[in-house]
């Protein structure tokens, strides 16, 4: 294992000078962290000419809209792509840096390591033991957070960098350390002085959290009391009944499910129908959130418990997913008329009771 951030210089750079490309990733489902430490590390081999590119998932960021933003504000000059793209640019001789994960089951190359030449990992979480050989891992599980530990292997390499990226950085300290109040130690709090000192702007990192708390309870908007109706429908369940007397004698009974319907007038955002569905689901056995996302298009978003299988019936509007999470796009209708389509998908209407 690689112990000091002067053997973590000195064990990068023979890797990044001998590969044709440097592709950086972090944890599926990037958060700030991953993505700061990405970002520094990235000057590592811009500093030595040599390319590097940072690994993004689309699907990475639909629920993350902090990482998105940071990335549309502060990352303009890196270059991002996403797995598909790399895995069309490997040239046999290309190395892999692993940031703020070290189980690779964790990053999107899952059971994939063996296409790169060469692999180095650089995290603060505890070591799972993997095919990765010690000698190519360095972990300090008592740094805050990977950007923690970047930021300091950026000092002492003597590389410079700009406001921007001493922000990006200083984000990822301030997410795990939970804005510096956790996690941290004495050599956390001068990274955290460098990184302002460098121009990291911690007041921009206060209003991005602000930013995801307004995001956050536009999902409540969207299920308000005012655009939400609670049904509930009864479901024939048929089971055979072993008798003595009648052998094939069959039994039914009804059970009873509820579902939550939102249905917002004003928003346009898909994300948020998906979380105004994760938010209902505390309430009911189907949640579903419908807006219209343009003129003629309305979409559905649909969450289950798991007995109704809402992958299934969502296939009778034209959409899929799996039996707990489902979404649909439905054309040329008026949200009004949207609803009752999925109404319909319930066993007959006439059952369903409204509530509220
Ligand atoms: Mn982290």
């Amino acid at each position: 294992m690689v112990k000091t951030i002067k053997n973590l210089k000195l064990a990068l750079e023979p890797k990044i000078l001998n590969a044709n490309n440097t592709f950086i990733v972090a944890h599926k489902c990037i958060d700030l962290d991953g993505l700061g430490s990405a970002i520094g590390l990235s000057l590592i081999p811009k500093s030595l000419k040599r390319h590097s590119y940072i690994i993004v998932n689309e699907e990475d960021l639909i629920n993350d809209t902090l990482v998105r933003k940071i990335m549309d504000e502060k990352c303009s000059n890196f270059r991002f792509i996403d797995k598909k793209k790399c895995l069309s640019l490997l040239s046999g001789n290309d190395l892999l840096l692993m940031t703020d994960v070290n189980n690779p089951a964790r990053t999107m190359f899952d059971g994939q390591l063996d296409k790169f030449s060469d692999i180095f990992v650089i995290d603060h979480h505890d070591l799972y033991p993997s095919e990765i050989s010690e000698d190519d891992i360095y972990i300090n599980t008592s740094a805050s957070s990977a950007s923690e530990i970047v930021s300091n292997l950026l000092r002492i390499s003597q590389i410079k960098y700009d406001a921007d990226v001493a922000t990006v950085l200083l984000a990822g300290i301030n997410l795990d350390t939970n804005n510096y109040t956790k996690n941290r130690n004495s050599s956390t709090l001068r990274s955290i002085a460098n990184l302002m000192d460098n121009g990291g702007d911690d007041a921009y990192i206060t209003s991005l959290f602000i930013g995801d708390f307004s995001e956050n309870i536009r999902r409540y908007e969207v299920a308000s009391r005012q655009n939400t109706e609670f049904r509930t429908f009864k479901r024939e369940t048929i089971v055979p009944v072993e008798d003595d007397e009648n052998e094939d004698r069959d039994k039914s009974f009804y059970t009873t499910f509820s579902v939550a319907i939102a249905t917002d007038p004003k928003i346009r955002g898909k994300v948020v129908l998906a979380q105004a569905a994760d938010y209902l689901l505390d309430f009911a056995d189907v949640s579903i959130a419908l807006a219209n996302i343009s003129d003629k298009t309305i979409s559905v978003h649909g969450r289950s418990k798991g007995q109704i299988n809402i992958g299934e019936l969502f296939t009778t509007i034209g959409g899929g997913g799996s039996a707990r999470a489902s979404a649909a796009e439905i054309e040329d209708c008026n949200l009004e008329e949207a609803k009752m389509k999925i109404l319909q998908m319930f066993p007959p209407l006439s059952t369903a009771k409204k509530f509220i």
